[in-house]
C-alpha cells in the first residue's frame, strides 16, 4: 500500500466544551484549544479531531447542528477557528472537522422551513411519515430511548429521529440535500481543514418502506439503516465529488459495521473513505439484553477482536485504533485499575494499543490517565441519553432507581466528558469561572502539571511510543500475528518485517505471570523498545501486575 501521511501519525481528540476555557464562561473554546497546541506538538501529536465547534443548541452536545457554516459563540468565531487552522499548520498538525450529517438540529433553518407546511421546498430534506393506525409509522426506537419518531402538529405528520428529538435525520435520497452537505464540506475544506471524522456515516441509508424492525426490545429497526442500501453509493458519490479533490482524510464512525462492510467502506481501492471506527470492542463488555449492563470479558474474547480486525484489514485497508472517546467511559477505569495500578495499567494498554497496525487516536485527558468520575445521582448528570433513559425506565417504567444508577455511574459518556486536568489549583486550571460541568474530584493527583513534572509519568510514556511510530517503520507496517490466543491475562504477539521480529507483551491482570510461556517465541532478546516497568530487561522474570513491554527478539 502506498504510505499515506496519516498512517503513521497519532490523532488527538479534543472535546472543546472540557478541554480549555479563557474568557471565564466556564465553558472550553476555540482559543484555549490554540493555547494547548505547544502541548500536543510536545506529545507529538499529528492530528487533532475537533468534536463539533458549529452552531448548536446542544441538545446533544453539539452533535446537533443548526448552523454548519458557523462557529457557535461560546467556543468562539469564525476567526478563530482560521487562526487555529492557521496555527495547526505552522505545527504539522492536521485538524479533522467533525461531520454530522445523518441529522441536524431541529433548530436547523432547514428544519423550521421542513416543518412549516407540507409543501415546502424543504420538506423532503427530512423523513416524514402519515401515522400509522394513529401512532408512529413503524416500530423504530431512537439510540436515546423510546420511539425513533415525534409527532409534528402542525403539519399531521411523524418525522424521524435515530438520536434524540432534537435531532432530526436527513433524507439522504433526496439529491439535493447531499449537495448541500457536499458544498458544506468544500467550504470547510476550502478553509484549510485536512479531512472529517464522520458522525455515524453508516446511517444516512434508510431501506426503502422503512419496514418494522424484527426485534421488539433494544435497538429496534437497525436492520434497516445500518449500512443500508445505498450508503456505498453515497459515499463514493461524496469521495468522487468532493473528497478526491483534496489531500485529506476521513474517517467514518460506523455504528453496526463489521469487518467485511468496513473493507467496502475503507477499501484501498473503493474509493469511500480511508478508515474507521468500529465499536467490536467496545461492545464485548456490554450485557447483551441490557445496553447499560455490564460483563465481564474473558481477555481471549479481546484478543481475537483485536486480532480479527489487524489480520482481516491487512492489505485490504487501514485500521483505526482507539480505547475512547467522547461516547465511553475512561480507558483504565474500564480495561485497567483505577486505583493502585493506575499508572501502570494505562502505559500497559496503550503500549498494545499504540503497537497495532492502524492510526491510533488518542482522548483527551488520557495522556494523564484520566479515570471515570463519581455520579452521585441522577442530576449530576448531564447526558441526553441518560436523562431520557432514566425517564422511560425509571420515572415512567418503575424500573429500580439504584440499579440503574450503578450501571450508568459506569457506562455514562458523562465518564468523558468532565473538564481536562491542567493544574492542581481551583478547578484543574479549566476555567476561572464557574465551570460547565463538575470536575473529577481526583484532578489534585491527576494533571498536565504533575505530569509534566514527573520523569515516569503516562505522558512521557505516550510520547516515547508516538515518537517510535514516527522512527520506526515495523510499526506501520509490519505484519501481525496473535500468539498464546487462549492465555487468559497476557496479550501477547509478534510484529514482523523481511528482517525483524518484535515481541509485544501486556499483563491485562493483577496476577504476577511466569515469561516462560513467552520464551518458546523468542531465542534472544536483542533489545527493549519499551516497557512500563524499568527492571525488565528479558523474558528471565516473570510479568508484573499490568507490565507491558515491546522487545526486538531472535
Ligand atoms: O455516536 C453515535 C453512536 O453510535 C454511539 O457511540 C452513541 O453515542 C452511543 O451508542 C450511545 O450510547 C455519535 C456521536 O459520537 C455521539 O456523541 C452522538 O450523540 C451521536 O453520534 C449522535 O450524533
Ligand atoms: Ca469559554
Amino acid at each position: 500500500m502506498e504510505k499515506q501521511w496519516w498512517q503513521n501519525r497519532t490523532a488527538y481528540q479534543i472535546y472543546p466544551k472540557s478541554f480549555l476555557d479563557t474568557n471565564g464562561d466556564g465553558i472550553g473554546d476555540i482559543p484555549g484549544i490554540i493555547e494547548k497546541l505547544d502541548y500536543l506538538k510536545d506529545l507529538g501529536i499529528g492530528i487533532l479531531w475537533i468534536s463539533p465547534v458549529y452552531v448548536s443548541p446542544c441538545a446533544d452536545q453539539g452533535y446537533d447542528i443548526a448552523d454548519y457554516y458557523g462557529i457557535d459563540p461560546k467556543f468562539g468565531t469564525m476567526e478563530d477557528m482560521d487562526r487555529l487552522l492557521a496555527e495547526a499548520k505552522k505545527r504539522d498538525i492536521a485538524v479533522l472537522m467533525d461531520l454530522v450529517v445523518n441529522h441536524t438540529s431541529d433548530e436547523h433553518r432547514w428544519f423550521a422551513e421542513s416543518r412549516s407546511s407540507k409543501d415546502n421546498p424543504y420538506r423532503d430534506y427530512y423523513i416524514w411519515r402519515d401515522p400509522k393506525d394513529g401512532k408512529e409509522p413503524n416500530n423504530w426506537t431512537s439510540y436515546f430511548s423510546g420511539p425513533a419518531w415525534q409527532y409534528d402538529e402542525k403539519t399531521g405528520q411523524y418525522y424521524l429521529h435515530l438520536f434524540s428529538k432534537k435531532q432530526p435525520d436527513l433524507n439522504w435520497e433526496n439529491e439535493t440535500v447531499r449537495r448541500e452537505v457536499y458544498d458544506m464540506m468544500k467550504f470547510w475544506l476550502g478553509i484549510g481543514c485536512d479531512g472529517f471524522r464522520m458522525d455515524v456515516a453508516s446511517l444516512y441509508s434508510k431501506t426503502p418502506g422503512l419496514p418494522d424492525g424484527k426485534g421488539t426490545t433494544g435497538l429496534i429497526g437497525h436492520e434497516y439503516y445500518q449500512n443500508g442500501p445505498r450508503i456505498h453509493e453515497f459515499l463514493r458519490e461524496m469521495n468522487r465529488e468532493v473528497l478526491s479533490h483534496y489531500d485529506i482524510m476521513t474517517v467514518g464512525e460506523m455504528s453496526g459495521v463489521t469487518i467485511d462492510e468496513a473493507i467496502k467502506y475503507a477499501g484501498k481501492k473503493r474509493r469511500e473513505l480511508n478508515m474507521v471506527f468500529q465499536f467490536d470492542q467496545d461492545a464485548l463488555d456490554h450485557d447483551p439484553d441490557d445496553k447499560w449492563g455490564r460483563r465481564a470479558v474473558p481477555l481471549p474474547e479481546l484478543k481475537k477482536v483485536f486480532s480479527d480486525w489487524q489480520i482481516r484489514l491487512e492489505g485490504k485497508a487501514w485500521n483505526s485504533l482507539y480505547w475512547t472517546n467522547h461516547d465511553q467511559p475512561r480507558t483504565v477505569s474500564r480495561w485497567g485499575n483505577d486505583g493502585r495500578y493506575r499508572k501502570e495499567s494505562q502505559k500497559m494498554l496503550y503500549t498494545m494499543l499504540m503497537t497495532l497496525q492502524g492510526t491510533p487516536y488518542i482522548y483527551q485527558g488520557e495522556e494523564i490517565g484520566m479515570t471515570n468520575s463519581v455520579f452521585d445521582g441522577i442530576e449530576d448528570f448531564d447526558d441526553v441519553e441518560i436523562h431520557n433513559c432514566w425517564k422511560e425506565r425509571v420515572v415512567e417504567g418503575h424500573e429500580d432507581p439504584e440499579a440503574l444508577l450503578k450501571a450508568m455511574r459506569f457506562r455514562a459518556r458523562d465518564n468523558a466528558r468532565t473538564p481536562m486536568q491542567w493544574d492542581d489549583s481551583e478547578n484543574a486550571g479549566f476555567t476561572t469561572g464557574k465551570p460547565w460541568f463538575a470536575l473529577s474530584d481526583r484532578y489534585r493527583e491527576i494533571n498536565v502539571k504533575e505530569a509534566l513534572a514527573d520523569k515516569d509519568s503516562i505522558f512521557y510514556y505516550y510520547k516515547k511510543l508516538i515518537e517510535m511510530r514516527h522512527q520506526e517503520p515495523l510499526l506501520t507496517e509490519g505484519s501481525y500475528e496473535l500468539i498464546l490466543a487462549e492465555e487468559e491475562h497476557i496479550f501477547a504477539y509478534l510484529r514482523k518485517t523481511a528482517d525483524e521480529c518484535w515481541l509485544v507483551a501486556a499483563n491485562l491482570s493483577e496476577e504476577t505471570i511466569p515469561a516462560e510461556i513467552l520464551k518458546s517465541y523468542a531465542k534472544g532478546v536483542q533489545e527493549v523498545k519499551i516497557a512500563n516497568y524499568a527492571e525488565r530487561k528479558d523474558l528471565t522474570e516473570a510479568l508484573r501486575p499490568y507490565e507491558a513491554f515491546m522487545m526486538k527478539i531472535q
